[in-house]
């Protein structure tokens, strides 16, 4: 056993994951596309220490119930044969919380540095499905670049994996996300994603169409075609949060400032911007623009009443230890 560092880059999905096949192993319902990112990230340490009396959890600095993190943390102790209790200090270098993908990032660090400190020797398809477990969404920033999450048919969920489509440097697309709200959400995605499943009429066609938007975005990735990929990541974005209207009683995880930023970035496709957006479960925008395009928005995105503050970057690279 060793202390650990490891860093993983937040995602955001182009074909969205909403909704589960299996809330216990925490199973897509579907498939999902993602580009990981450069700029915004996690730093996990894991520190095996005996004299502690439990796990012990720090986020930026400030001690959490272990919950999620101690579950994870006993997943590989068990793989490993140990019963160690860690210290996990974790740091994200944006805000927490806020529809940015902070349980992506931070669990597929936290499997990273936790494998690495209990010397377990695991793939990295064996990492996507631990992060998985700890949060969907993670399974994918393993990874970097394009990549896909398979919603696998397997019971035990061993298929339920990422995999890599494109580099990040093979179609160096630039990221501009625009924050229109600093603050935690009032709805975190797990409960939100259930509410939906559980009350929205619009889920089951959700779920029915995610196939065929993968199959499209798939192909616009190989392709390198960003008015196809730009077309269904808008429609995948927007139809998930139908969905989320439609449940009872209603999600509206957007503000009026969300909505300015939608109307200005069709305003600069329109104009021939190489320019499209998507939305989370949160108010923030992301606007995912050609190489070369990033500062053009992100002066468009800033002067939109209600953005706070508005960040560039590209894509990255998977999880990884750093030394
Ligand atoms: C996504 N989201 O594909 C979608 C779009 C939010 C909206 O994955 O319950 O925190 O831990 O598996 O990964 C956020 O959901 O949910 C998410 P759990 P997670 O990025």
């Amino acid at each position: 056993m060793n202390q650990a560092t490891a860093r993983a880059g937040a995602n955001i999905a182009l074909v969205k994951y909403w909704g589960k096949r299996d809330p216990q192993l925490n199973l897509p319902a579907a498939g999902s596309i993602s580009i990981t990112l450069a700029g915004l990230e996690t730093r996990t340490t894991v520190t095996p220490d005996p004299t502690l009396g439990s796990d012990r959890f720090f986020l930026d600095g400030v001690e959490q119930s272990p919950g999620r993190v101690g579950a994870m943390l006993d997943l590989l102790r068990e793989m490993a044969g140990e019963t160690t209790p860690c210290r996990v200090d974790s740091c994200n270098n944006f805000p927490t919380g806020a529809g940015l993908a902070s349980s992506a990032s931070g669990f597929a660090a936290l499997v990273t540095a936790g494998a690495r400190a209990f010397e377990l020797e695991i793939s990295e398809d064996r990492r996507s499905g631990l992060a998985r477990l700890g949060s969907g969404s993670a399974a994918r920033s393993i990874f970097g670049g394009f990549v896909e999450m398979d919603a696998g048919e397997l019971e035990d969920g061993s298929d339920a994996v990422a995999h890599p489509l494109l580099a990040a440097d093979a179609w160096p697309l630039e990221v501009v996300v625009a924050v229109t709200e600093s603050s935690s959400k009032a709805v975190g995605s797990r409960d939100g994603m259930n509410h939906t499943m559980q009350t929205s009429p619009y889920y089951p066609a959700w779920v029915e169409t995610v196939a065929a938007d993968l199959e499209t975005a798939r192909a616009a990735i190989v392709a390198r075609d960003f008015e196809a990929l730009a077309e269904v990541s808008e429609h995948s974005a927007l139809k998930m949060h139908a969905s989320m209207l439609a449940a009872r009683p209603g999600l509206v995880y957007w503000n009026p400032a969300t909505l300015a930023c939608l109307h200005a970035v069709r305003a600069l496709r329109s104009g021939g911007v190489g320019v499209f957006f998507t939305v989370d479960a949160g108010p923030q925008v992301k606007a995912v623009c050609l190489p070369g395009e990033g500062e053009r928005v992100v002066d468009v995105l800033r002067g939109q009443p209600g953005v706070h503050d508005v960040m560039v970057t590209g894509l990255g690279a998977g999880a990884g230890a750093v030394a």
